[in-house]
C-alpha cells in the first residue's frame, strides 16, 4: 500500500494532531496493521485494514470491539491504559470503506510492549493471567455479540467446511495428503465429542477472546504488568476453554508455528504449568467442574483445530492465511501436528497439573 493512499485513509479518521507517519506493525496473518505517529503530545493510532474475505462483516466486528472495550473500561483503574479504545471516522462510523475495504482505527496505548514469544515461564504466568482477568471483566456481560467468524472454533462447523474442501480439491493437492487426512480423520469423533459438551451446555458458554497467542497482549514498558487484551476481533461467545486452548497451542511450543525442522517443536510442560497458574489464579472460583474437567484436552482440541484449519487452507489454495512461500500451509500443518502428538504424548501430566492446581 503506498503512503500517500495511507495518508489519505488516516486522514478519514478523527485522530488528533497532524500525522507526520505511518509505518507497518507486525506479522498477522490475516489483517495489515500500520503504527500512524502524529505531531507532538497528540496520541498516536494503530490504523488496521482489516481482511473482508476472513470478517464478512466489519462494521459489526468494530460493534463488538467496541461495546466490550466500554464493559472493560468501566471496571479498571485505568481504562485508558488497560482497554481498547476505538477511534471513529470523522463522519462518526466504526470503521471506513475505501475502495471495498475497510478500515478500522485505535488509540496506540502510550508505554506499552508485547512480546513475540512467551520465553519464560514468567511470561506464561502473566500472559495465562491476563486472559483469565480479560474474561473475569466480561462475566457480566449481557449485550448480544454478532458471531464474526460463522463457527470460528466450532469443530462440527470446521468439519462441513473440511468435508467441502477436500471434495472439492480447488488446487488439486488432495492426492499428495493421504497420510495428513488421515491425521484429521483419526481424531474427528473424540473432538465431535468434547464440541457436544459445548453444544448441550455441559461445558458454558461465555465472552471469549478466541485468539490468545502472546503478541495479543500488552504489557507495561516501565512495570512490565499486563495492561490489556488486543486483537479483538474475535470476540465471541464461546467456550472460555478455546482461550486457555489457543493459549498453550501457542505458548507452550518449543519450536516455531511453522518450523520445517520437527525436531524443534513439542510441548514445553513447565510453560503448561505457568500458563495454567496464571489463568486459574483469575478463574478458578468461576469455572464450573465441567470447565475444569476438559481444561487441558482444550490445548489439544485447538491445536487438532489448527492442524485442519493450515491444512484446508493448503488444500483450497492458500485463500486465507497469508503464505510467505508456496508451501508455507503445508508446512504450518505438519508442525501443529508434530505438536498435537507431543501434547497427546503428555495429556495425563497436563490433566495431572491442573488437578493439583484446582
Ligand atoms: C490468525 O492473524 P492472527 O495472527 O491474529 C487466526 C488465528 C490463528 C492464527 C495462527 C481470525 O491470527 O485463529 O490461530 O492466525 N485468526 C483468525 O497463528 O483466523
Ligand atoms: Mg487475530
Amino acid at each position: 500500500m503506498n503512503n500517500e493512499k495511507l495518508f489519505e485513509i488516516a486522514s478519514l479518521f478523527a485522530f488528533e494532531g497532524d500525522v507526520v507517519s505511518i509505518t507497518p506493525l507486525g506479522e498477522g496473518f490475516i489483517n495489515d496493521t500500520y503504527v500512524v505517529t502524529t505531531a507532538g503530545d497528540s496520541p498516536n493510532y494503530i490504523l488496521q485494514r482489516k481482511n473482508h474475505y476472513v470478517f464478512p462483516n466489519v462494521p459489526a466486528m468494530m460493534g463488538n470491539i467496541v461495546a466490550v472495550s466500554e464493559h472493560i473500561k468501566r471496571k479498571v483503574a485505568d481504562p485508558m491504559r488497560q482497554a481498547l479504545t476505538v477511534t471513529l471516522t470523522r463522519s462518526g462510523e466504526l470503521c471506513a470503506e475505501v475502495d471495498g475495504n475497510f478500515w478500522a482505527a485505535c488509540l496506540f496505548i502510550s508505554g506499552s510492549k508485547c512480546y513475540d514469544r512467551a520465553d519464560s515461564t514468567k511470561l506464561a504466568r502473566q500472559g495465562g493471567a491476563g486472559i483469565g482477568r480479560f474474561q473475569s471483566l466480561l462475566a457480566d456481560f449481557d449485550q448480544p455479540l454478532h458471531e464474526t467468524i460463522k463457527g470460528f472454533h466450532n469443530i462440527r462447523h470446521r468439519f462441513e467446511q473440511w468435508d467441502a474442501s477436500v471434495a472439492a480439491d480447488a488446487a488439486g493437492r488432495v492426492a499428495e495428503l493421504a497420510e495428513e487426512i488421515e491425521w484429521i480423520a483419526s481424531r474427528r469423533e473424540k473432538m465431535l465429542g468434547f464440541w457436544s459438551l459445548v453444544e448441550d451446555g455441559t461445558i458454558p458458554t461465555r465472552v471469549t477472546h478466541n485468539d490468545t497467542k502472546i503478541s495479543n497482549i500488552l504489557f507495561d514498558q516501565t512495570t512490565d504488568d499486563v495492561l490489556c487484551a488486543i486483537d479483538l476481533d474475535t470476540v465471541m461467545n464461546s467456550t472460555s476453554l478455546n482461550d486457555f486452548g489457543d493459549a498453550i497451542r501457542s505458548y507452550t511450543n518449543t519450536g516455531a508455528e511453522d518450523d520445517r525442522d520437527l525436531s524443534r517443536v513439542s510441548m514445553n510442560l513447565d510453560m503448561f504449568r505457568a500458563y495454567a497458574e496464571g489463568f486459574l489464579s483469575e478463574r478458578k472460583s468461576t469455572m464450573t467442574a465441567s470447565e475444569l474437567e476438559w481444561l487441558a484436552f482444550s490445548g489439544i482440541y485447538i491445536t487438532y483445530e489448527q492442524v485442519l484449519r493450515f491444512l484446508m487452507d493448503y488444500i483450497d489454495g492458500d485463500k486465507y492465511y497469508k503464505i510467505a512461500y508456496p508451501d508455507h500451509n503445508l508446512v504450518r500443518a505438519r508442525a501443529q501436528y508434530k505438536l498435537l502428538q507431543s501434547m497427546e504424548e503428555q495429556y495425563s501430566q497436563m490433566q495431572s497439573i491442573i488437578c493439583n492446581l484446582s
